[in-house]
């Protein structure tokens, strides 16, 4: 039984049926195995609002119902699924958490955060994350129908699809002196997050920075904690 395990970045859509399935098959036969399951962020590709999206995701949200019997689940909001709220806490008896969390294990502390936040060269992202983050966006957002949040979503994700394209690669990564800076707050802990789906351990003086990376219909990864920190793959096979 290992005592903790962290994802990030399924980006599940409600029409991708074999993602899903390698998610629910993750967590009936893995995640059930661990006393703390970490999701942090961008487990849905697209969040429209409790109200609607629970109804688009429902096998997902029976999944973590069903889990949580065994598993503490911890979930903290991505970029594409920050309008998670209380409403998809409660349905699935998950905790939602806030960037950074702080995790220890066996004495070892570790930094958990989605990890767009530590992006600060990508300035359009920021720029744009404080406006659709502010709460007047959020509320007149989640006050508009249906239709209108779809469109406005679809229109979001087409228009940061092509602003990637004309970005550089360094530019999306994180800011080595953001990281600094966030991690001189926590002397001793390491970083895990995900977000830029570049999985790769970067061992530096003060710390270690762990990146998740994202899942495709029939792989997945994962960290797990137990006396150490492993990496995990998880595909279709997984037992
Ligand atoms: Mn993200």
């Amino acid at each position: 039984m290992s005592q903790a395990l962290i994802i990030a970045d399924l980006h599940l859509a409600a029409d991708e049926a074999d993602k899903t399935l390698l998610f629910i098959k993750f967590c009936q036969e893995r995640a059930v195995m661990t006393d703390q399951l970490f999701i942090l962020g961008d487990l849905f590709n697209v969040w429209l609002g409790d109200d609607l999206s629970i109804n688009y995701y429902q096998k997902v949200v029976l999944a973590l119902k069903t889990l949580s019997l065994k598993t503490k689940i911890f979930i903290m909001a991505g970029n594409r699924d920050f309008l998670l709220g209380g409403g998809f806490a409660k349905q699935t008896n998950c905790i939602l958490i806030d960037t950074p969390y702080l995790l220890e294990v066996n004495n070892q502390q570790y930094v958990l955060t989605h990890g767009d936040e530590l992006c600060t060269d990508d300035k359009a992202y920021q720029r744009l994350k404080n406006v659709l983050q502010h709460p007047i966006t959020k509320f007149i957002f989640l006050h508009s129908g249906a239709k209108l949040r779809l469109k406005i979503s679809t229109q979001l994700r087409q228009k940061s699809i092509k602003a990637q394209q004309h970005k550089s690669y360094e530019i999306m990564d994180v800011n080595t002196a953001t990281v600094n800076q966030l991690m001189q707050k926590y002397p001793g802990a390491n970083l895990i997050h995900g977000h830029t789906h570049r999985l790769d351990t970067h061992i530096n003086d003060d710390f270690t920075r762990y990146v998740l990376g994202d899942w495709s219909n029939n792989q997945g990864n994962a960290i797990e904690i137990n006396h150490q920190l492993n990496r995990l793959e998880i595909s279709t096979a997984v037992n």
